[in-house]
């Protein structure tokens, strides 16, 4: 018996038909897509291809840039100029935004990606990924600079990421709930495996850098000691830890069984580690539309008003219950 599952392309005519997305909007995403998958391509043949290892540079944040945050970030922003859906990008991995070269049309979106997440992972061949996040450009700008880009996550209306793993996932939202795709390597396209996830709202499972534990605030070093002590604590259950160090990984984790995923802010990384328009504001997006939470301890990720492309903030998300408890933490203590 053959199985129907809708391939990416169908799944997003038919949103488009339904209203939910414009023409525009859906070439975008299915550039996207074909981006992820030249990458996987390149994350998959790894040593074989000569990607592995440091470019030798630096980005803008200092970090060290593997020869695959190189080669994805040129991935992406080839894959992107020409389609005339957008009227810049900007990414984790370059300074200021790239602007649409000529002779390209320019289109109403702004697009915004971190190109490999999680590439100190590359090396030891565990699996990292490619986040995106899509904004309406604000009318009348010749050169979007950074100042358009600079939007709360709210105003998203499209984030997905790409998973590099034992199989390739793409997973999507367009503001109508957070579907998965796994990729057909012999077929070539994204098909529809995870429709509709729902994340468990309670969880006994989280995801933490416990070697931070030393530098974190009060109200997360509190919540982490009462998952410790298990059954004979206050909570009366045990937990379980994962930390794969591939934001990516975590969160696709949490989407499929529940649990919570935290980098809080530290003595080291004062506001947080990950990246709010990179990172943080996509990921939100998609958790709180599978049902999910995503707070920086204090208010909604989606709230919060960018100042800088770059900006760091604190990530506290996964299922509802568990998020919401960290939060009246963080609350209580102020
Ligand atoms: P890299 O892309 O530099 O490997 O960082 C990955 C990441 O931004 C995110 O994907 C992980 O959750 C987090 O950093 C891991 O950070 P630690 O190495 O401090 O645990």
């Amino acid at each position: 018996m053959l199985i129907h599952r809708p391939a990416l392309t169908r799944f997003l005519i038919e949103r488009q038909r339904a209203g939910l997305i414009n023409a525009d909007l859906r070439l975008l995403i299915e550039t996207c897509a074909r981006a992820c998958k030249a990458i996987s391509v390149q994350v998959h043949k790894g040593a074989l291809a000569n990607v592995l290892g440091s470019a030798g540079t630096h980005n803008v944040q200092n970090e060290e840039q593997k020869k695959l945050d190189v080669i994805s970030n040129e991935i992406l922003l080839e894959a992107n100029e020409w389609g005339g859906n957008l009227a810049a990008l900007a990414s984790e991995e370059m300074e200021k935004p790239a602007q649409i070269p000529l002779p390209h049309p320019k289109g109403e979106y702004l697009l915004l990606f971190d190109p490999l997440d999680g590439s100190s992972n590359i090396d030891v061949n565990i699996s990292v990924g490619t986040i995106f996040s899509v904004l309406r450009c604000p009318k009348g700008l010749d050169e979007p600079g950074e100042s358009a880009f600079l939007q709360p996550g709210r105003t998203q209306v499209a984030a997905g990421f790409a998973v590099y793993g034992p199989s390739t996932l793409l997973v999507l939202t367009v503001g109508d709930g957070t579907h998965g795709f796994t990729l057909d390597p012999y077929m070539g396209s994204f098909v529809l495996t995870h429709p509709g996830i729902r994340i468990p709202e309670d969880t006994a499972e989280f995801a933490i850098n416990v070697s931070n534990m030393r530098r974190w605030e009060s109200p997360v070093k509190r919540y982490i000691e009462e998952c410790l002590a298990g059954k004979d604590g206050l909570r009366g259950k045990d937990f379980n830890m994962r930390w794969v160090a591939s934001m990516v990984a975590d969160v696709f984790r949490v989407l499929s069984r529940g649990g919570i995923f935290m980098y809080p802010r530290d003595a080291r990384y004062k506001d947080g580690r990950l990246r709010l328009m990179y990172e943080a504001n996509p990921m939100a997006f998609i958790v709180e539309q599978a049902g999910g939470a995503a707070t920086d301890g204090h208010i909604p990720i989606l709230d919060v008003q960018p100042a800088s492309l770059h900006q760091r903030v604190a990530v506290i998300l996964g299922s509802k219950n568990e998020v919401e408890r960290v939060t009246s933490y963080h609350l209580g203590s102020e």
